[in-house]
């Protein structure tokens, strides 16, 4: 096996299987990779690569999953547990300024609210910012409104669809593996319901994406499984927009200790590995929160044609100790994709185009 062999099977349009996965993954030849992404990227999307102008809000930390990847939850009797009401979620959001057109919200599980008060927050939302695409809950939060309600993933769906839901983010999926689950997270949804939380909200109409967190205990044959996955996923039931790998940050989680974050070439690799598998994936996103700004830039030339967005203020990756800035300004995601020789384009929250900055 050698990279030339794969990029002929590229070429002819002939589907990689596992083993192909299995040695781009091992590889040492991590530019030759990035080529072979870059050349479905170009397919794809040309020489743009987009961001949007978006908010995170992450309205508690509550959570009752307790996973140990994660350094965000909280039990709720720490000085640092908080949940936000509705009032401040539309303060928060109201203090951007104009423009902004995706909210990315989501939150622990936690252990009191009622599902109303999610619905309620959707609604307000809407109410108060008409033309902003709620992007909210992954398919973990959509299975326990529908266990506290006692009704289908449909109804769960439909509900918060009527109340103003517009799209899903990608989080949750974790790696889909029963070994991993069983060690790091064994109360949250398996494979199964992942997916089938993603098929109906696709078949309601709800676009989505999907993420993998990779850099903690799982195989290369774990992440070529997942990737498979969701490549499936996509040919049964499409309706995912976007592909986010996202690299584990050990720092204050109990894996800390035996852990250390992968680092940039791993990172580039399963960014780059992504992109080729997942060529039915309209876009794939070099997450710059996780990344860093500077390998997130570097990564647009291994596949990635999306860089995410200002983002405002991320709680979930810092507390897990990422370096990278709490948001960024509008000017330095143009600049970043400048620089990388691309042409940025600012979108909406459905990848529709806002700006084109090419000169
Ligand atoms: O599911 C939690 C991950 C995810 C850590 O859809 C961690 O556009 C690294 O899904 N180190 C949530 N990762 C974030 C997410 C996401 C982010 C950006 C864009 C989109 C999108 C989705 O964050 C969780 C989990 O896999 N995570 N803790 C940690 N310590």
């Amino acid at each position: 096996m050698n990279v030339e062999y794969i990029e002929k099977k590229l070429e002819s349009k002939e589907p990689l299987n596992f083993e192909d996965a299995k040695y781009l993954l091992s590889s040492e030849k991590l530019i030759e990779i990035g080529k072979l992404a870059r050349k479905i990227k170009y397919e794809k999307s040309q020489n743009k690569v987009y961001f949007v102008f978006n908010k995170h809000i992450n309205y508690t930390n509550l959570c009752v999953s307790k996973c140990k990847f994660c350094a965000f939850y909280r039990n709720g009797d720490e000085q640092d547990a908080y949940t936000m009401e509705i009032d401040t979620i539309i303060d928060e959001i109201g203090k951007m300024p104009n423009g902004i057109k995706e909210v990315h919200i989501v939150g622990g599980l936690h252990p009191k609210k009622p599902f109303s008060y999610y619905v309620d927050m959707i609604k307000t939302i809407k109410k108060n910012f008409r033309d902003i695409n709620v992007k909210a809950f992954t398919a973990v939060e959509i299975d326990y409104f529908s266990n506290l309600e006692g009704i289908s993933y449909k109804e769960t769906l439909s509900i918060l669809k009527n109340a103003g839901l517009d799209s899903m983010p990608g989080g949750g999926a974790e790696v889909f593996s029963e070994r991993v689950r069983k060690r790091l997270y064994p109360n949250k949804i398996p494979y199964e319901k992942w997916a089938e939380v993603h098929k109906i909200a696709h078949s309601l109409d709800i676009p989505t994406n999907a993420t993998l967190l990779f850099g903690h205990i799982e195989t290369d044959d774990e992440i070529i499984n997942h990737l498979f996955k969701l490549k499936k996923i996509q040919e049964e039931s499409p309706g995912f927009l976007c592909f986010i790998p996202l690299s584990f940050h050990p720092e204050n989680t109990p894996l800390s200790e035996n852990i250390k974050k992968v680092d940039a070439v791993r990172e580039l690799k399963v960014l780059a590995l992504s992109s080729i598998i997942l060529d039915n994936f309209p876009h794939i996103k070099a997450y710059w929160v996780m990344l860093s700004p500077k390998v997130g830039q570097i990564g647009l030339h291994f596949g990635a044609d999306d860089i995410d967005g200002t983002i405002g203020q991320e709680r979930v990756t810092h507390a897990a100790g990422a370096k990278s800035p709490l948001g960024l300004a509008k000017e330095n995601m143009i600049n970043l994709i400048k620089n990388a020789g691309f042409v940025p384009v600012e979108r909406d929250a459905l990848y529709n185009e806002i700006a084109v900055y090419d000169e």
